[in-house]
């Protein structure tokens, strides 16, 4: 990268950067916790969402902003579980920025629990991106491979929270799960590590108790 292009790149960073600060400090007085999931596309994002959803609605307000270049169907997907969701279209923009979460901050009920962002779909731009989370999760998935996490370690370094998700497709596939979560550990030992599928329902209890006593910290 030429040495101007890589000027404008930390400018556009650092004001990302301030309005991140904002929403996170806005959204925290308000009591209401942020998670933004990365993961690549179709590692079983909005699933995930699904699943916490059905968990989540009968005691808790969330809502979902949803990031993706073109089509309101993931929007469609959280609404069709009676979850208010806004979809954001990038029209061919590789991530989410702050100042997009920003226009729809004045829409967010007040009286919000948890606000989940399902960014775009890829592991590399969205790592680069603060929206003002105080939760960030990776989603990789079985078919990805486990050699995903030290070859895109930004979204790994910056994660608090790791979600291998289609466990349950690991008989038919060369994946080492204690390989791919040494990996994810030793590049960041404070990711908390979470096993699921989306698909079978299974280990989504844990990950939405870690959900809920973040939730409970934010708020004490
Ligand atoms: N086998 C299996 N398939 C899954 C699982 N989670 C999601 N899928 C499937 O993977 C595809 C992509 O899922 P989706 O949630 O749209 O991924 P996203 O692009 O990350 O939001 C869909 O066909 C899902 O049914 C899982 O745990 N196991
Ligand atoms: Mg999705």
């Amino acid at each position: 990268m030429k040495k101007k292009e890589i000027l404008v790149l930390e400018e556009l960073l650092g004001s990302n950067k301030k309005i991140a600060a904002d929403i996170r400090e806005k959204l925290e007085e308000k009591g209401i916790l942020a998670i933004n999931f990365l993961s690549s596309p179709g590692a079983g994002k909005t699933s995930l969402l699904e699943r916490i959803a059905e968990r989540l609605k009968p005691h808790y307000k969330m809502a979902v902003i949803e990031g993706d270049i073109e089509t309101e169907r993931d929007a469609e997907r959280i609404r069709a579980k009676g979850i208010p969701a806004w979809q954001i279209i990038t029209g061919g923009a590789c991530h989410l920025e702050a100042k997009m979460v920003g226009k729809i901050f004045s829409e967010i009920p007040a009286d919000l629990d948890l606000l989940f962002i399902e960014n775009v779909g890829n592991l590399v731009c969205p790592a680069s991106y603060d929206l003002g989370e105080s939760i960030r999760c990776v989603i990789l998935s079985t078919p990805e491979g486990d050699d995903k996490p030290k070859k895109y370690p930004k979204a790994f370094t910056t994660s608090d929270c790791l979600v291998i998700n289609k466990i349950d497709l690991i008989p038919f596939l060369p994946f080492d799960l204690e390989y791919a979560r040494k990996e994810a550990l030793e590049m960041n030992p404070k990711l908390k590590v979470f096993i699921t599928s989306a698909l079978k329902d299974s280990g989504i209890d844990e990950l939405v108790e870690y959900f809920l006593s973040s939730l409970r910290n934010l708020r004490q």
